[in-house]
């Protein structure tokens, strides 16, 4: 298994039901994540030193790549979509694991965990079409909720993701239709950490 192998679920596609549904799971994780991936990997092969960095470090470095510039548009939409996927799926399980030390840090910046989450909520119901919203620490160790549009990565702002929703519709359509806040609401039920 190497870096840019799609990395396996640590659950079954039906652990997050009822607020994440199979159906939708299986779709997310074999067909746009996977594609996400083969897009990724097959751009790479034209640049093969590119294939001994990491995944994360190609999207840190992404604005200073020497490649063509219509293959770092790709870069940035497969590649983040391979990344943002990865991280995605790793906050997600039914067995909680609370952050003591996130809770506090969240606590501390965000007067508490409630008014945290309604941040995050109202940044994820009101982001425009497609994207993720995040919540990271900036390059002074700050955490910071924000929207990303597509596939773009925060590795390429310099901050460092800690938690993030897909708010693109396949991640939720089938379930939730137009109901976006419902999805959001109830995804804090399969959140590990926080
Ligand atoms: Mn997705």
């Amino acid at each position: 298994m190497n870096n840019f192998d799609l990395q396996p679920l640590h659950y079954s596609y039906d652990a997050l039901e009822p607020y994440l549904d199979a159906k939708t799971l299986e779709i997310h994780y074999t067909k746009h994540h996977q594609a996400y991936r083969d897009n990724f990997v097959k751009i790479l092969e034209k640049y093969p030193a590119l294939l001994k960095k990491t995944p994360e470090d190609i999207l840190r470095e992404l604005n200073n790549l020497k490649v063509e510039e219509t293959d770092r548009i790709k870069i940035k939409n497969h590649g983040g979509g391979f990344v943002n996927h990865n991280i995605f799926w790793s906050v997600m399980g039914l067995k909680k694991e609370i952050d003591e030390k996130l809770i506090k840090k969240i606590t501390e910046t965000f007067g508490s965990v409630e008014q945290f989450k309604q941040l995050f909520n109202q940044t994820a119901i009101g982001h425009f079409g497609s994207g993720w919203v995040w919540l990271v620490e900036d390059e002074k160790n700050q955490l910071k909720i924000y929207s990303l549009p597509n596939q773009d990565s925060p590795l390429t702002l310099g901050h460092t993701p800690i938690l993030t929703l897909d708010i693109w519709e396949h991640a939720y359509y089938l379930k939730y239709q137009n109901r976006r806040a419902e999805y959001v609401e109830n995804w804090w039920n399969v959140v590990k950490t926080v």
